[in-house]
């Protein structure tokens, strides 16, 4: 076939080689390829055989995926540092109409009347704080770039305590010592579990507020977790629940598969 007349063909090689050495090189590159795809192959083949992880904290992958998703945290954690900081936004950016997700342990009739915020600390005793003792804590707000696992980001404006204020201000500093913060909502319904150095990051807020308004009850009101350092399953609406302890909380999405971290 006749190529058409503005057709310029474009070398890929510059220099000329000749059809027998072309070919040797074809031989070698598909080789070259059919060996690494067959690697590919293998390992997908391989991963796919592996067995389940048991399920508990974790669940849902399999054993050679869970030890590279441990990796990964560690690997990540090792990285992470306090002073990094998760870019903020000006407050004319942020959404007016906030992204609504799922609702799972928020569902049906609530009466904020009846809420407080029960914290069990490592030596077992509970705590209880009202929406008004919170309220009085000094006052922080974000915008930044909510991202969910689905896909979707947002950049949002919320309002409420930093975590580590609220620690220190009611006495629970020592807690801190814990390698984890679990939270909950008043149901038990939905779960998750932080490593405690993204919780007492100097972004993370249990929020009341959102667009300088009370939050909405979708969106977890009276006191929500913001969490700019994690995906937004870790973010959970209406906590009822916080505990602290050295071994990993339950984490809902984490027992469906995902990864525990859950890291940005
Ligand atoms: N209680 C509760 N918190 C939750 C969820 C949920 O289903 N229930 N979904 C999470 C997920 S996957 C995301 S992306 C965010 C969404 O928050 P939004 O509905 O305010 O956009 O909330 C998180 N917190
Ligand atoms: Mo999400």
């Amino acid at each position: 076939m006749k190529k058409p007349e503005h057709f310029k063909e474009k070398p890929l090689v510059e220099k000329q080689v000749s059809g027998k050495q072309l070919n040797r090189r074809n031989f070698i590159a598909f080789g070259a390829f059919a060996g690494l795809s067959a690697v590919g192959y293998g390992g997908w083949r391989a991963l796919m055989k592996a067995p389940l992880e048991k399920p508990g904290i974790t669940a849902g992958r399999s054993v050679p995926l869970r030890r590279a998703l441990n990796q990964n945290e560690l690997f990540m954690r090792r990285l992470f540092s306090r002073n990094h900081l998760v870019k903020t936004y000006p407050v004319n950016m942020a959404a007016k109409n906030v992204r609504y997700n799922s609702d799972v342990g928020i569902a049906g009739k609530f009466n904020p009347a009846d809420w407080k915020l029960n914290v069990k600390k490592k030596n077992g005793q509970t705590v209880s704080f009202t929406f008004d003792d919170i309220k009085k804590l000094p006052k922080t707000d974000i915008v930044f770039d909510f991202k969910c696992v689905e896909g979707w980001d947002q950049i949002q404006h919320w309002g409420g305590v930093k975590f580590i204020d609220f620690l220190e201000h009611m006495g629970l500093h020592d807690q801190t010592d814990a390698g984890y913060v679990g939270m909950m909502t008043p149901d038990k319904q939905y779960y998750v579990g932080i490593d405690m150095p993204s919780a007492i990051h100097p972004q993370t807020i249990l929020a009341y507020e959102m667009n300088g308004q009370p939050m909405p009850v979708e969106h977890g009101y009276p006191l929500r977790l913001i969490i700019p350092v994690k995906y937004g399953i870790k973010n959970l609406k209406r906590i009822g629940e916080i505990t602290f302890s050295n071994t990993r909380p339950p984490d809902y999405w984490a027992e469906l598969g995902y990864d525990y971290y859950s890291g940005l």
